[in-house]
């Protein structure tokens, strides 16, 4: 999970890999060799059912067969795999940086790919092949990702998520193949990053969240920590700074914002669309260079998203140059821009990514600024959105876009979404939950899980190789890895878990 390109199973005894394996490589293949052990560890003990995987170790050390990762000009046999399976010898999306090649025969593993990304997935895959008994069938694997950017957003400004309850998102997401988080950082209850040239954001903003629940915000050190463990897992953090709306955090801290210069309350409810910032006010500008430049330093290399949803109060004109002033100083820094499809109003630089999610709006505008040159990120909200409720009993979740049992999340293409924008312009798909109605790291997963395995799918493997019934099959030995990484999830009908 999720499904592979091409799997071959060659008969032969089972192979003792796993916990105990050595894990081997040269040069910069060097660089991934620790997560790979400790996938395998943990895979080990998911299979035992032991806490730790200390135990799965002790019945078969010695005998483990080692895991090879190497580094190739080209991963051998994907032309052939994506003909055999695909039809056609080449990907979407070039080149093909995460593909990899995953064979088990007597010598151990060999996992083969033209960048880390692919060593990681292909050690995934590995992974969860590993049976109770600390073996492996003989197998080759070769694989592809249908989409570049396969994405999971989570909320932590209606409610925050500790550093540590993030990591475990990131090896939840890495483990499914995602390569992007994406943190909504800010919103009108509250402000979850600390930005050094302004600190009042999360010294006055950072307590607060929905309904007087206990707030929080992630230091400098702790985001460099998230960025590094998530980096190590191929996975890329993408921070939002919601702009120009849902910035009742920002006003509640610098009074200098708002018209008549006094800091706004703070906020606990959830409706959505009532705060704004100023164009005109001259602290306004200033605000957004300070905030955007230190946000992309202290993210290198990452896309920076600015938000520009659901400004209600706002004409067109000056929510275009807000967003476009917020584009400017992202761009300055070096770095893609991300915005919801609502900034598709304002005037984009090509290779923007606008993100879909409202699918009850127009989307001309969308349609138009694809042709000059964006890219778009689906999140189609009855789809995707995983704090939608999956039935009328969920006890947790919204339901303003639908109920979303585990199959719409999964039967859908995303190529089909928005008619009018071509195939090759969809940059990836992205699962998103938001966090009005969550208060832990339990709530959220119960909501992810096991959705989130469906949108992790849809975004990997190919539309028409894919099948629900038979994801349906699989996704059971996946829950048995929740289980063992101590994660709530949801036993949704329809599966035989
Ligand atoms: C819409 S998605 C929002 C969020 C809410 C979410 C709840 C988007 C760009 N805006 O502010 O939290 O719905 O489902």
């Amino acid at each position: 999970m999720p499904l592979p390109l091409v799997v071959d199973a060659p008969t032969g005894t089972p192979v003792p890999l796993g916990a105990g394996s050595p894990v081997v490589a040269d040069g910069r293949a060097q660089e991934v060799t620790a997560v790979v052990a400790d996938r395998l560890a943990r895979a080990g003990a998911a299979r035992t059912g032991a806490g730790t995987s200390s135990s799965a170790r002790a019945s078969s050390e010695g005998e483990q067969r080692p895991v090879r990762l190497r580094l190739v000009d080209a991963v051998p046999g994907l032309a052939e795999a994506l003909e055999r399976s695909l039809g056609r010898d080449h990907l979407g999306q070039e080149p093909a940086r995460e593909a990899y090649r995953l064979v088990v025969d007597a010598d151990g593993a060999l996992v083969e790919a033209v960048d880390l990304p692919g060593l990681l997935h292909g050690s995934a895959t590995l992974a969860s092949l590993v049976a109770r008994d600390g073996a492996v069938h003989p197998v080759v694997v070769v694989d592809a990702p249908q989409y570049a950017w396969r994405g999971l957003s989570v909320d932590v400004a209606r409610h925050p998520l500790a550093l540590d309850e993030l990591l475990v998102l990131v090896d939840l997401a890495a483990d499914l193949r995602l390569n992007h988080l994406h943190l909504h950082l800010t919103d009108d209850q509250g402000w979850r990053l600390e930005v050094p040239s302004r600190p009042a954001l999360t010294e006055r903003s950072g307590g607060t969240a929905v309904d007087g629940d206990p707030g929080g915000f992630l230091t400098v050190a702790d985001w460099a920590s998230l960025v590094g463990h998530a980096a190590a897992r191929g996975v890329t953090v993408v921070p939002e700074v919601d702009l120009p709306g849902h910035v009742n955090a920002a006003l509640h801290a610098y009074g200098e914002l708002t018209p008549d210069g006094e800091p706004a309350p703070a906020y606990t409810g959830i409706e959505v669309g009532f705060s704004r910032l100023h164009a005109d006010l001259p602290a306004t500008r200033p605000f957004l260079e300070d905030v955007l430049r230190d946000v992309a330093a202290m993210t290198p290399g990452a896309p920076v998203h600015v938000g520009g949803d659901e400004v209600l109060t706002m004409d067109r004109d000056e929510y275009a140059r807000l967003v476009r002033t917020a584009a400017d100083v992202v761009e300055a820094q070096g770095r893609t821009v991300v915005a919801w499809q609502e900034a598709a109003k304002a005037p984009l630089t090509p290779g923007t990514v606008l993100q879909l999610w409202d699918e009850r709006e127009d989307t001309a505008d969308l349609v138009a600024a694809v042709r000059d040159g964006a890219r778009l990120l689906l999140s189609p909200a009855s789809r995707v959105y995983l704090d939608m409720k999956y039935d009328a009993t969920s006890p947790l979740g919204l339901e303003w876009a639908g109920h979303v049992p585990l199959e719409r999340s999964y039967d859908w293409d995303p190529s089909a979404t928005v008619p009018g924008v071509p195939p090759e312009a969809v940059v990836g798909v992205e699962a998103a939950v938001w966090s009005e109605t969550t208060r832990s790291l339990a709530d959220v997963t119960w909501l992810l899980l096991p959705r989130l395995a469906a949108v992790a799918e849809v975004a990997w493997s190919a539309q028409g190789r894919r099948e629900l019934a038979d994801f349906t099959r699989r996704v059971p030995a996946v829950a048995r890895r929740w289980d063992a990484a101590g994660l709530r999830w949801h036993r949704t009908p329809g599966v035989r878990w």
